[in-house]
């Protein structure tokens, strides 16, 4: 299934596209299968209904791990570096691995988790975290990780959405010099959590937490008590394999669905063609060194899934799971894991790069970073700038760099270079994968055609790894992705195809800010701020940030207006107001108290002025005649931070 050459690139992407159910059938023969599927695709987008490889039966962890047994059983699959780079690392065989997920499955099916349970997942980045996911993939229990960063309100907001049964955490978690208290946080969470029956603890900073008789274990305990014999659950393609919940324009995050076979084979595909990892199943010689792909993200977020988790172990590739943060102990620590471990692939965001950026090049010097072979971005649009500085001080010229767009509802990379195959163009996510068919359109939902051209960018076609549902209201997975513009999936993002057909993210057209690589919902943050006694209402927009790509402006009208000393203290007590309801990502960077908010006659807040006066460009507001208080403006303006 790896493409090679560009010509093989664009024959696989006209096959695609011209027969694209032989085309993705002919893929997912690689995998294995225990009942093979009776129709490749079935699909509208009215209601919408997609199903990938009907009536097909299978189990995803046996396609990660087993499979690979035979070939590659003593090959490294998970290398684990923790926060403090003197603490000895963890090295997983894939037999190892499998060991310990069969496991960690059985201690959750002896605390009653059975097929089709919801699972919430709250780690840190060690292994027993990609440990857990598996752990459920392989009895199929439906995931559901929710971020290390996030509140105990969102934890709950989460758990109670999908009906989870049993969580899984750790007394706490590293992340650089900090120590985060998981265990804590969940308790928290679970005072409103009426469906959760267990919690399962594991150790990690040995914090003191307190453990609720009847509810809470420890999972080295449960661990002791199980055999590593667990054969896994027969799953139909379409069964639900995760949950992963994101932002959206509205208030409450969505719960994505996921399935089984789809989301596998598009997770894997991606994963070797993106980034031509190696060798292709089979046929590299058991004892080679595998390549080392190290993916930055957190397994919080889908980044994590698809290319730390699931696309690499059923691609039989070495995956690298790094506990802690690029600043600590000092920047030079992503290069020093590179160094470390001789990694080849590195898949990271604009915002480490920007942030990496600030510390100039003494960190990098001394390290060698000639494993390396192709570098990744994804999370939000890369600046030429930090392109250039990734390009010539990671990859020395001689990688060349994958800037991958895709989102949580898209299971996998959409629109990227293959490395070293597609010709790069800073700023630019450049083609469509095989099997994804984009279009531009204007507001109206007519298609925009040719080069040279800006729109919407919707996508006209299923892949297998598109979403099928939000969890328990269906009716909002419509509204939100297929309505807008009847006939197309809608990503909610603005594109720019330029005359040689390459595409180039522009950012969000709805009201979802990227902050640091993080969907955040202006809707969200109001709803939180909103919740700080003596707010009366609010209005949050982006602005350009240096390092994070957005920062997060909010306006805030008091009952009262604060004076100046009051201002300070009601700004901190709004953000943590804002830490308490979401998480500390979540944080406006720029607080301003005004006396009221630019409206039309019907009430709707004029965010696009709002957010030309966080950019600092107030010289051309447009027009503000049909404001209902065409003064507010002016104090707005005036009183800006
Ligand atoms: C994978 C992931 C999705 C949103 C997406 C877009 C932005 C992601 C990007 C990019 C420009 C890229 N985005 N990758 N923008 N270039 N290479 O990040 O998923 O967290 O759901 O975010 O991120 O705006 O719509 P998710």
């Amino acid at each position: 299934m790896r493409i090679t050459t560009f010509a093989e690139y664009e024959t696989a992407y006209q096959k695609s596209v011209e027969d694209p159910e032989s085309f993705w059938a002919e893929i997912a023969q690689e995998f294995q299968w225990r009942k093979p599927w009776t129709k490749t695709l079935q699909w509208n987008f009215t209601e919408p209904n997609v199903k990938w490889f009907v009536g097909g039966k299978l189990n995803i962890t046996e396609n990660c791990l087993d499979r690979h047994l035979a070939t590659r059983g003593d090959q490294p699959a998970l290398i684990w570096e923790p926060n403090d780079p003197s603490e000895a690392g963890v090295t997983l065989t894939y037999r190892m691995l499998h060991d310990q997920v069969c496991r960690m499955a059985n201690v959750l099916k002896k605390n009653g988790v059975v097929k089709g349970d919801r699972i919430c997942i709250y780690m840190p980045m060690v292994p027993e975290l990609a440990i857990a996911v598996l752990a459920c993939a392989r009895i199929g229990a439906v995931h559901s990780v929710i971020f290390g960063g996030f509140s105990a309100q969102s934890i709950a907001d989460r758990i109670n959405d999908a009906a989870c049964k049993l969580v899984i955490t750790a007394d706490g978690a590293y992340r650089g010099n900090k120590e985060i208290p998981l265990k804590g946080t969940v308790d928290d969470a679970l005072i409103g959590c009426p469906t959760v029956e267990r919690v399962i603890v594991m150790t990690r900073t040995r914090t003191p937490v307190s453990m609720l008789k009847g509810r809470d274990v420890w999972m080295e305990q449960e661990l002791k008590h199980v055999t590593a014999d667990c054969p896994a659950e027969e799953m139909d393609a379409e069964d639900m394999l995760f949950i992963l919940y994101t932002s959206g324009s509205t208030g409450k995050p969505k719960g994505v669905v996921h399935t089984c076979g789809g989301y596998m084979v598009y997770a894997a595909y991606t994963f070797q063609n993106v980034f031509q990892y190696d060798a292709p199943l089979g046929e590299r010689a058991p004892t080679e060194r595998s390549p080392v792909h190290f993916c930055t993200a957190d397994i919080g977020w889908i980044t994590g899934h698809s290319y730390i988790v699931y696309g690499p172990l059923a691609c039989g590739a070495t995956t690298l799971l790094f506990e802690g943060v690029p600043t600590y102990p000092d920047a030079g620590r992503l290069w020093d894991v590179v160094d470390k471990h001789d990694v080849n692939i590195l898949y990271t965001a604009p915002t480490a790069i920007r942030s990496l950026m600030g510390f100039g090049l003494d960190p990098v010097k001394d390290k060698d970073l000639s494993s390396l072979k192709v570098l990744g971005s994804v999370g939000e649009p890369i600046n030429e700038e930090a392109w250039h500085w990734y390009d010539d001080n990671i990859g020395k010229n001689r990688c060349p760099i994958v800037d991958t767009w895709w989102q949580t509802e898209n299971g996998g990379i959409l629109i990227s270079p293959l490395a070293g195959i597609t010709k790069t163009k800073p700023s630019f996510a450049t083609l469509p994968l095989p099997g994804v068919q984009p279009v531009l359109v204007d507001e109206n939902g007519k298609e925009i055609e040719g080069n040279g051209v800006s729109g919407n960018l919707c996508i006209k076609f299923p892949w297998p790894g598109i979403l099928r549902t939000t969890y328990g209201d269906h009716e909002r997975c419509r509204q939100t992705y297929f309505a807008t513009y009847p006939g197309l999936y809608f990503t909610g993002d603005g594109c720019l195809r330029d005359e040689d057909g390459y595409y180039r993210i522009t950012g969000r057209v709805d009201d979802v800010l990227n902050v640091s690589g993080h969907r955040i919902g202006t809707a969200e943050v109001e709803n939180a701020i909103n919740m700080h006694t003596g707010v009366v209402e609010s209005a949050v927009v982006g602005y350009p940030h240096d390092i994070k790509g957005q920062g997060i402006y909010a306006y805030v009208i008091t009952d009262q207006q604060p004076t100046d000393h009051d201002a300070e203290l009601t700004k901190r007590d709004i953000l943590a107001t804002v830490t308490r309801v979401i998480g500390a990502i979540a944080k406006p960077d720029k607080i301003q108290f005004v006396s009221g908010l630019p409206k039309t006659r019907s009430g709707k807040i004029m965010r696009r002025i709002l957010r030309k006066i966080a950019e600092g460009d107030t010289s051309n507001l447009g027009d503000t005649s049909t404001l209902l208080d065409p003064a507010v403006v002016e104090e707005i303006k005036n009183g800006a931070v």
